[in-house]
Formats: C-alpha cells, sequence, structure tokens
C-alpha cells in the first residue's frame, strides 16, 4: 500500500509517474470506503483526486498555498496532508470536517465552504506576500470549479488580479457539472473550448509527434510545450481569460498524471496571474458516481457495488423541501404568475418538481444568490410572483439584495429558506443559524416559521397573496403531519397551543414540536405552562402578545437560531420586559449530526425543560 507512507506532500516527490497513479487508485478507493458509511462529497471528490496530487507534487504546502473552492472537493487533499488515519471519521461530530478547515492542518489556509471566493482569497495572500517580502517566497493556487465559476464574486477576483498583475495560479477544474448541469454563457463557452475540433486534431498531432521525438526529460519537451502553449493563442479563445489578465493554459487532461505534471511544472515556471483550465470526470474511478453525478454530488452512505442508498423508510414520510417542493407546484398550477427561482440548487431545495412540471417557469441562474435575488426582484417588479429557494447560509451572500432590490422596492418576492437552522454534518460553514438575526430588522419583510407539514403549505400559501416581501424559514428535518385542528393562519398572529400558570414557552418553527413535548415532561412533575406556536418573527401582533406576557410568569422563547439578536430579543423588546431566550449560542457551531448538535445546545424536549425546570426553582 503506497497510501501508508503518505504523511505528507514531501512523500510524493520520491515517488515515480506510475506510482503516483496507483496511489491515484488508493486514495479513490479509500474515499469511496470511507463515504459510504460517513456520507459526503465523493463525486467532485474523486474527480479531483489526480489534480491534488499533481498540484501537491509541484507545490510545497503548506509553505505553497492551495485554495480549494467550496472544498467540498478536497478529500484527496485531506488525505495526503496527513489526514488519512483520521479520515474514517469524516464528517462525525469531533472528526474531520468534510470541507478544508484551518484548526485541522496548516495545509488549509482558510476554513471553507462557500463557492466563489478562491481567487479573492488567493489574491489577497498574493499581495501580502508581495508587501512584505519574506526572504522565502511562497506560491499561492486557487483551485476553482466551472460551476463556482458562475458566482460574479469569482469575476471579482480574476477581474482584480488580472489588474494587479500578481503572481497567482487559478486552476479552473471543468466537469460541466455544478451540482446538477452546469448553467449560463461562461459555462457554454468552456464546453466550446473543451472540444474544440481544430485545436484538439492540432494538439493531439503535436502530443504525438514530441512523445515519438522527443526524448524524456529533455531541454526540447520545455521547448515544444512553450511553442504549443504559445501557438494555442491562434486555435482557442481562451482569450477571454487573456482579455482579463491571465495567461491561459489548458484544456489539460486532468487524470492523466504522465502530461499534467510535467506541464503543471512549466506553468508554475512562469510567473504573474496564469489559468491552467484541466478538464476531469465527476465520480471518476466509481462507476455508480460517474454515471449519476448528481445524486453522488453530496450523498448519505450508500452500498458500494451497487452505489444504492439505504432504502427510504416511510414514503409517506416528508422532508420540509419536499413539502415545499410539492406545494410550490401546486400553488403554481393555480396561479400562472408563479416563477422559480435557485442558484444552483435545484434538487437541495425541492424545485426539481418544478423545474419539470413548468421548465418555461423556472430558473436556475448559477451560484449566484445576490443575482438571483435582484432577478427576482426584477421579475416581480414586471408583475410576477417569484419565489427563491434557497438554503438559509447562501443566502447570506445576497444580503445587500434583500434590503435594497426587494424590501425597499416592497416587491412581492417569496424566500423559502430551507435548512434554515442546524444542517448537521455540512458544518460550520453551512449551518443556517444567522438567518432570523439578519432578517428581522429589515422593514416591511415578512418573516414566518412553521411547525409542520401543514403550515408550511398554508404560509406558502398566504405569502402568494399578501403581494409584499416574505421569508418563510423552515429546517433541514422530517416534517410532522398537519396539527388537523391547527388555527387559520392570520398574518402576525400566534397560535396558542396550550394553557397553564406556571410558564410560558413562545416557540418558534421547528421548536414549537419540542417545546409541546417540554411542556409534557414538565407536566408530568407539576408544572403547568402555556405553549405558544409563534408562527411569526414579524410582524407580531403586539396585542396578542402582550396579553400573552400579561398573563406569564416566566417567559421562555426558544428558537432554532443564534440567540443574540434573534426572535426572543425580539419578543422581549416588544413586550418591553426580560425573557429567557434558548437558542444556539454566540458560537460558530460545527459538524455532526442534527439530533446530536441540537441536544448539546439544549433544544431537545429534555433540554428545553431541564432549562425551565432550572428557572422554575
Ligand atoms: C455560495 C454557495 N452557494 C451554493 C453552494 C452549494 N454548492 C456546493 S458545491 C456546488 C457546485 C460546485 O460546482 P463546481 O464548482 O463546478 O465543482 P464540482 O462539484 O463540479 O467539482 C454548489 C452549488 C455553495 N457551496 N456556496
Amino acid at each position: 500500500m503506497l497510501l501508508e507512507k503518505i504523511n505528507s506532500p514531501q512523500d510524493l516527490k520520491q515517488l515515480s509517474i506510475e506510482d503516483l497513479t496507483f496511489l491515484a487508485a488508493e486514495i479513490r478507493r479509500r474515499i469511496i470506503e470511507v463515504v459510504s458509511r460517513t456520507g459526503g462529497h465523493i463525486a467532485s471528490s474523486l474527480g479531483a483526486v489526480d489534480l491534488t496530487i499533481a498540484l501537491h507534487y509541484c507545490l510545497n504546502s503548506p509553505k505553497d498555498k492551495i485554495i480549494f473552492d467550496v472544498g467540498h472537493q478536497a478529500y484527496a487533499h485531506k488525505i495526503l496532508t496527513g489526514r488519512n488515519k483520521d479520515f474514517d471519521s469524516l464528517r462525525q461530530f469531533s472528526g474531520l470536517s468534510g470541507f478544508p478547515c484551518k484548526e485541522e492542518s496548516v495545509h488549509d489556509a482558510f476554513t471553507t465552504g462557500h463557492s466563489s471566493n478562491a481567487v479573492s482569497l488567493a489574491l489577497g495572500l498574493a499581495c501580502a506576500r508581495d508587501c512584505l517580502q519574506p526572504q522565502d517566497y511562497f506560491r499561492v493556487a486557487a483551485v476553482i470549479g466551472d460551476g463556482s465559476l458562475s458566482g460574479g464574486l469569482c469575476f471579482e477576483g480574476l477581474n482584480n488580479a488580472g489588474h494587479l498583475k500578481k503572481d497567482i495560479l487559478v486552476v479552473l477544474n471543468t466537469n460541466e457539472l455544478s451540482i446538477a448541469p452546469n448553467v449560463g454563457a461562461i459555462s457554454t463557452y468552456l464546453n466550446k473550448l473543451i472540444s474544440l475540433p481544430v485545436y484538439n486534431r492540432f494538439k493531439d498531432s503535436l502530443d504525438k509527434f514530441i512523445e515519438s521525438r522527443v526524448p524524456k526529460g529533455s531541454r526540447l519537451l520545455k521547448i515544444a510545450n512553450r511553442f504549443e502553449e504559445n501557438l494555442k493563442g491562434f486555435f482557442v479563445p481562451g482569450m477571454l481569460f487573456e482579455e482579463l489578465g491571465f495567461r491561459y493554459f489548458g484544456p489539460l487532461d486532468g487524470h492523466n498524471l504522465g502530461t499534467l505534471i510535467p506541464r503543471l511544472k512549466n506553468i508554475m515556471e512562469i510567473k504573474g496571474p496564469r489559468l491552467v483550465h484541466v478538464v476531469t470526470r465527476k465520480g471518476k474511478g466509481y462507476p455508480p458516481a460517474e454515471e449519476d453525478p448528481v445524486k453522488f454530488h453530496g450523498v448519505g452512505g450508500f452500498d458500494i457495488p451497487t452505489g444504492k442508498s439505504p432504502c427510504k423508510k416511510d414514503s409517506a414520510v416528508r422532508t420540509y423541501t419536499q413539502v415545499f417542493g410539492d406545494k410550490i407546484v401546486e400553488i403554481a398550477q393555480k396561479d400562472p404568475k408563479v416563477v422559480a427561482i435557485t442558484a444552483a440548487m435545484p434538487e437541495g431545495t425541492g424545485l426539481d418538481k418544478f423545474r419539470e412540471s413548468f421548465p418555461g417557469r423556472f430558473f436556475d441562474v448559477g451560484i449566484a444568490e445576490g443575482h438571483a435575488l435582484c432577478f427576482a426582484a426584477g421579475f416581480a417588479a414586471g408583475g410576477f410572483k417569484p419565489v427563491v429557494a434557497v438554503y438559509s447560509t447562501f443566502l447570506q451572500r445576497a444580503y445587500d439584495q434583500i434590503i435594497e432590490d426587494i424590501a425597499l422596492q416592497g416587491l412581492p418576492v417569496v424566500l423559502a429558506i430551507d435548512r434554515a437552522g442546524i444542517v448537521g454534518e455540512d458544518g460550520v460553514t453551512h449551518q443556517g443559524i444567522f438567518d432570523i438575526t439578519f432578517l428581522k430588522n429589515i422593514p416591511g419583510l415578512t418573516i414566518m416559521a412553521p411547525k409542520d407539514a401543514g403550515e408550511l403549505e398554508a404560509m406558502l400559501e398566504l405569502s402568494f397573496t399578501l403581494n409584499k416581501p416574505v421569508a418563510i424559514r423552515y429546517p433541514r428535518a422530517i416534517a410532522c403531519e398537519p396539527d388537523v385542528s391547527a388555527a387559520p393562519l392570520k398574518l402576525g398572529e400566534p397560535e396558542i397551543l396550550r394553557n397553564g400558570q406556571d410558564f410560558t414557552i413562545i416557540a418558534l418553527g421547528s421548536m414549537v414540536a419540542p417545546s409541546l413535548a417540554a411542556a409534557d415532561i414538565l407536566s408530568k412533575q407539576g408544572f403547568k405552562g402555556t405553549v405558544v406556536n409563534a408562527r411569526f418573527v414579524k410582524p407580531l401582533d403586539e396585542n396578542i402578545l402582550n396579553k400573552i406576557g400579561q398573563q406569564a410568569k416566566i417567559i421562555f422563547t426558544v428558537e432554532e437560531g443564534i440567540i443574540d439578536g434573534g426572535f426572543g430579543s425580539r419578543v422581549s423588546e416588544i413586550l418591553s420586559r426580560p425573557v429567557v431566550r434558548l437558542g444556539l449560542p454566540d458560537e460558530f457551531i460545527p459538524h455532526g449530526h442534527r439530533e446530536l448538535l441540537l441536544e448539546k445546545a439544549g433544544l431537545t424536549a429534555e433540554g428545553i425543560s431541564a432549562s425551565i425546570r432550572g428557572h422554575l426553582k
């Protein structure tokens, strides 16, 4: 086993190309074996194995910095940088993170997880290096995918890098996929680059000529490679990047270490902004992932021989995502003005059903959350009713657009905020815990959170009648089936679920069910309380809330979001009295199973009842 001998990237340098190819196969087997148990981003990581080996072979990490955009493709990087022994703990609580993580290794310059920022991070590092002029010069490389290139932030970085002329290497790893098939003009352009027949024919003949005539390691090989790079300008419109101030190299076969390593070595010798375009296959080396890279972008556990996920339990049980996906199709059937927008997450947000039902009313805008919201604002101004389905964590990218382009204009855009709260194994960069805090102070924005499937459906129905901006947040969880006796949903009105004198709980969304269960526990211990389903963060009917407040001895608020500036703070502000706020602490929450993380935060029935009992004593 070659892998056992690799404790750091330096160990790679001893190996021949043949050995490195064997090593790549071993790494793939290791990734498949571990991810089949832990779940994770397998297709992207398998696709990037050879590229990662080549980069570590040609660079000297940690002195040289390799910044993986998003970082979901960095499993081979983890394995090669001393973390193979811990790789079994991937994505488990206290185990290895599924993304690059500063605390985990000196080889991870940044903790990452959101897309399209790698070029900017790399450029900043390169500028700092050039200002400090360290004796020990280091190189900086950003590895970005073609999906990430659809994000505007990436172009801001490229634009600035070309202008500053700093010495950085951008490795563009194209595989025609984001999570779903890649969209947009840039993606079409990249595909053209790869398939350009004139250039490819020329390149094939030149490669064959070099292989047959030029001895390995000869200086002539370098000259021939340079000649090829230079001539390429006549054939290949890598011009987009050239015009941005980069020297463009490629497209290179990202799975052939025999050609990739020498080419990368040559490219490393050149200074200035360089972009090397590498073509890879998502899921490479694991047939089920190669055949269905969308499913295998991010998976739970699976059976290795078949690629099948363990049998789904009860098909009658739906997640909030599925409830949203079904309901939005039903609403759109009745209302032709409803259009749906996603930023590269059709499957994850449940909009894939909408895409199939109404292809002409569905828009995947690429990994471009800011644009998605502006685009929705334009659509709404034009008389439509757009819904943007987006994960809470990625909505952070579009904060300015919510305020300036939607709320300030009073436009009827519905934000369906999925994965609001603890997301679990994706960890610190993905927890959707800030949205209540950052949305609740935006004038004119209605914010709701359902306690179950039926309430999500009712909230969606209500949203499209309001003719103003609305945000609905719901968690990454199974949606309980509707409570048939639920009070009809009215704008701003909370629902009183239980009455009692000893304490009052005002719970939001996903925290209603554990709060009811906490009240049951307390009831058995002799404490009877009131439980309120808030339904709304904003507006909150102040008369009803004040009535609840007047009758309450002690008020507890419970929310799946950070406490500071959250729902509890808002209740306390409205009532002008202190409340005991239960929620997530003012910390970044690491990865681990959602239930476990909620338990650690005291947001289970037991945790909530224990907190309340502590105060009642
Ligand atoms: C701001 C942001 N939006 C959405 C995502 C979710 N996401 C993670 S990876 C990914 C696709 C990345 O595609 P690409 O860069 O082509 O890499 P590949 O997986 O194809 O190797 C998306 C949309 C994210 N990480 N960050």
